[in-house]
């Protein structure tokens, strides 16, 4: 006799989406070649249709959103330069220094209390080459924030930054992990959004629920040297049009989901709103809540522990705050019952729950 094992209700991220069944169907009828001879056809319909829809020239399909990130900052810098980003962008405190690592440049920090970064930020930290200076060559953007809970940039505040670091001879590379979100959320195309960035880096493996892939879109003259970044970083793949397919799927189909996505994050902000002791952190725009768990007493880490023993998934950021981020395989209902746990939890002397048994796919 089998036994019936609850499934999670897993709000760590969004990377944690599976395949849908189109995806797998997409995946097994795939068109493909070898790919670092440029002859998969679905790798290049991929970019070629990701091109497109940013209203750019070229696209590179990349494993992941940090070799993205990686190669767009190498194609805009010299090594000993700096860049400028957001004191918690994921190109500073979650790639493994990649930017240090790969391309040699140091990343000047500034802080935007509320995550959006404007131009009069960053102005203050740009600097020009002298003596005493290295050269900022720069600008790394990040829409919407991850560690902001998910915020987003307004249009206009970002049209001035990228006319700002122009004016000076600044380039802009903008981590779009999640721009179509930001674009759900102002109702505009992520080709107005990407329109005055130099490059844009966007992940198919998040939000848009395929099993791997990102892309980084530019200039045809930047895309075609960020091929020898691709291939140095050991990011050439060879019959890939096995994952351009789902990533065909992403672009076309599930941008237009997402706003289901924000609704969720937002009922599962409002119920934990009033738990004794805990404070979100941003104005909940997308599809991530964070928030702050100092006041309950209790650590991060043992409210997961404890959460994970009622089959809720959801993880710290570090020693005072936690992130809940909503996905197409959490339904509504499943964001409410989490919020019940997280509220079951923190209450004094709280005994574990019977672990919840369901279904984490959408109906
Ligand atoms: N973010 C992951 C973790 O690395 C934190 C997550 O669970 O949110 N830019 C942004 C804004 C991201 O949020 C991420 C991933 C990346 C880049 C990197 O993408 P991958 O994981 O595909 O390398």
């Amino acid at each position: 006799m089998l036994l019936t094992t609850p499934s999670p209700i897993d709000l760590r991220s969004d990377t944690v989406t599976l395949p849908t069944a189109a995806m797998r169907q997409a995946m097994a009828n795939a068109e493909v070649g070898d790919d670092v001879y440029g002859e998969d056809p679905t790798v290049r319909k991929l970019e070629w249709r990701a091109a497109e829809i940013f209203g750019k020239q070229a696209a590179l399909f990349v494993p992941s959103g940090v070799m993205g990130n990686t190669i767009g900052i190498k194609l805009h810098t010299q090594h000993g330069e700096e860049f400028v980003c957001e004191a918690h962008a994921h190109v500073l405190d979650w790639e493994l220094s990649m930017s240090a690592w790969f391309s040699g440049v140091f990343a000047r920090p500034v802080a935007a209390t509320d995550g959006v970064l404007r131009w009069s930020d960053v102005a203050p930290a740009v600097r020009t080459a002298s003596p005493h200076n290295a050269r900022t060559s720069l600008i790394c953007v990040e829409n919407t924030h991850n560690m902001a809970g998910g915020i987003v940039t307004p249009v206009a505040v970002a049209e001035e930054l990228y006319a700002e670091a122009h004016a000076r001879g600044l380039k802009v590379h903008l981590d779009g992990a999640r721009i179509f979100h930001a674009a759900t959320y102002l109702g505009v195309s992520v080709a107005t959004l990407a329109r005055h960035a130099d490059t844009v880096m966007f992940c198919l493996s998040k939000g848009l629920g395929s099993p791997v892939g990102s892309l980084l879109v530019g200039t045809a003259e930047d895309i075609s040297r960020a091929h020898s970044y691709r291939k140095r970083l050991g990011g050439g793949m060879r019959q890939a049009g096995v994952l351009a397919a789902t990533g065909l799927i992403s672009l076309e189909e599930m941008p237009r989901r997402l706003q289901e996505d924000h609704h969720h994050a937002q009922a599962f902000a409002a119920a934990i709103a009033d738990i004794p002791g805990l404070a979100i952190t941003h104005e909940v725009q997308t599809n991530i809540v964070i928030f702050d768990v100092t006041g309950t007493g209790q650590q991060p880490e043992a409210i997961s522990a404890r959460l994970r023993a009622m089959g809720v998934l959801l993880n710290g950021i570090d020693n005072a705050r936690m992130r809940a981020v909503t996905h197409y395989d959490v339904s509504l209902d499943q964001c409410r019952r989490a919020a019940d746990c997280l509220r079951h939890v923190l209450q004094p002397g709280a005994s574990p729950l019977e672990p919840l048994l369901g279904s984490t796919r959408l109906g």
